[in-house]
Formats: C-alpha cells, structure tokens, sequence
C-alpha cells in the first residue's frame, strides 16, 4: 500500500533505526520479523535466492508492522531498479557503488523523466496502488523514497565525498565485508588499513551531512553503535535468527 515513507521521516528527524536482512524470500519470516516492530526491513536480491514474485508476498505480509520496506538489489541496473520500484519497495539499497557517475546511474534509476531516466508504468503498478493512486505516486514517488548507497572499496571510500554529494542520496551505507576484501584483506576487520577505511568513510558521510548506515559488527554493542553516529544499523536476519534459535534450543538441551 502506498503510504508515506517512515524511515525517510525518521532520518529526516535523526531519530536511530533498526533494521535486519531477510534473506529467505519467505512471507511467513517477514511477517514474523514485521511483528517484531524494526524500522526497516531489507529484502536482500544481492546475496538472497528470491525473486521478485516472493518479494511482493513478503512485503504483503510485512503491511502487518510499520518497518519500511527496503530491498537490496542484485547491482546497479536501472532494469532491476525499475522493477524493484514498481513492485512497490519504499527504499532501494544499492551495493557497489565506487564513483559519482555510479551515484548519479543510481539516483536517475529511481526517477521519473525530467528528473531522472525510470520507465513509467505507474497507471498500473503495484507501486502505486495499482494505479488507484496513480498521479499522487507520480507527483511524491521520488521524495517518498529512501535510497541507500553502499560503500564497500578502497575506491568508494576515497570519493565518499563526492558520492556523498549527489543530489537525492539519502545514506551511505558501509559494506565492512566487502571493503575489506577490496584491500584483499577479507574480514579483518581489526586489520588497521580496514579500520582506517572503514573509519575514513564513516568520517566523510558524516562531513557531507548524508545519512550514514551500517552494519552490527561483533564485539560492538547496537547502542555504541549507534553512539559513533550511525542512522541505521541492519543486525541478523530470517535465516540467523532461526540458525542461532535452533542452536541454542540444541545447546540448552546439552547436545
Ligand atoms: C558488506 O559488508 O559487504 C555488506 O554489504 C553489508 O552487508
Ligand atoms: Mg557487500
């Protein structure tokens, strides 16, 4: 249902969110996690197995919560973008962007001519209510959608601040996995040239005044994270929270 965007209204007031990744392409985890009461809830089509059928009953499962839905595309293709959008995702992540021109693709994806370059189909989409609510959508889609851009290279974070200053980016989002295996350094995160990058862009999105998100890190509570200046802190998943449920229900029982 098109509604107005919570997340967007969140930042836009500095309040901290909360999200996790849903991973399963399944509605009934999604319903369960909406009930759960996150801020945001990400559809994960980078590293996740579904598809765009299952994520229209996922998001039709998560209108139980108040979570705006995000989904996190496979890459930064105006086609999956449109598609992301007319299926009626409230905000888009968009993995792997390195540059400005990256930024610039990304932000003109998710706008309609003149503003930008997305194909329009919105007498019909879900998006827009399936039309019902056609010229409102068309007049509100661009500012009622939170776009989140990730940072994860040496590269990116060396022009963070230029990526930072593309009008339209809502967040820079901190991909650590991957920033650290751009430095061929894999998940070392107490690596000090991962440190420092990852230190070096938390800086710079901060500077440009931009949203900064990020991911929970072991050994770092939410709280502090938050405390260092995050906006948005995506923590577990569908699939861990039952991996670690169903190990720790095995622990309990002493096998
Ligand atoms: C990364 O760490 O690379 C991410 O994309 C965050 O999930
Ligand atoms: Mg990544």
């Amino acid at each position: 249902m098109y509604r107005p965007n919570r997340l967007k209204a969140r930042l836009k007031a500095g309040e901290r969110n909360l999200g996790c990744w849903l991973w399963l392409g399944s509605a009934a985890a999604a319903e369960i996690v909406a009930f759960a009461g996150f801020d945001a809830l990400l559809i994960d089509h980078e590293h996740g197995p579904g598809d765009f059928l299952s994520a229209v009953d996922m998001m039709r499962a998560m209108a139980v919560g108040q979570a705006t839905i995000v989904m996190r595309v496979e890459g930064n293709d105006p086609v999956y973008l449109k598609r992301a959008l007319d299926a009626g995702v409230e905000g888009v992540m968009i993995p792997g962007i390195d540059t400005r021109a990256d930024a610039e693709r990304a932000v003109a994806a998710c706008r309609y001519p003149p503003l930008g370059n997305r194909g329009a189909a919105f007498s019909a989409t879900r998006a827009s209510d399936y039309g019902m609510r056609a010229a409102e959508y068309a007049k509100t889609a661009a500012d009622n959608l939170v776009i989140m851009l990730q940072i994860e290279s040496a590269t990116a974070v060396h022009n963070v601040r230029e990526i930072a200053a593309v009008e339209g980016v809502d967040m820079l989002f901190i991909g650590p996995t991957d920033l650290s295996g751009s430095v061929k350094k894999l998940m070392a995160f107490d690596d000090p040239e991962v440190r420092s990058l990852i230190a070096e862009a938390e800086r710079g999105i901060k500077a440009a005044g931009r949203a900064l998100g990020g991911i929970a890190m072991k050994g770092e509570s939410i709280p502090d994270r938050f405390a260092r200046g995050y906006d948005l802190i995506v923590a577990g998943g569908d699939a861990t929270f039952i991996r670690d449920g169903a190990a720790a229900l095995r622990a309990s029982a002493g096998r």
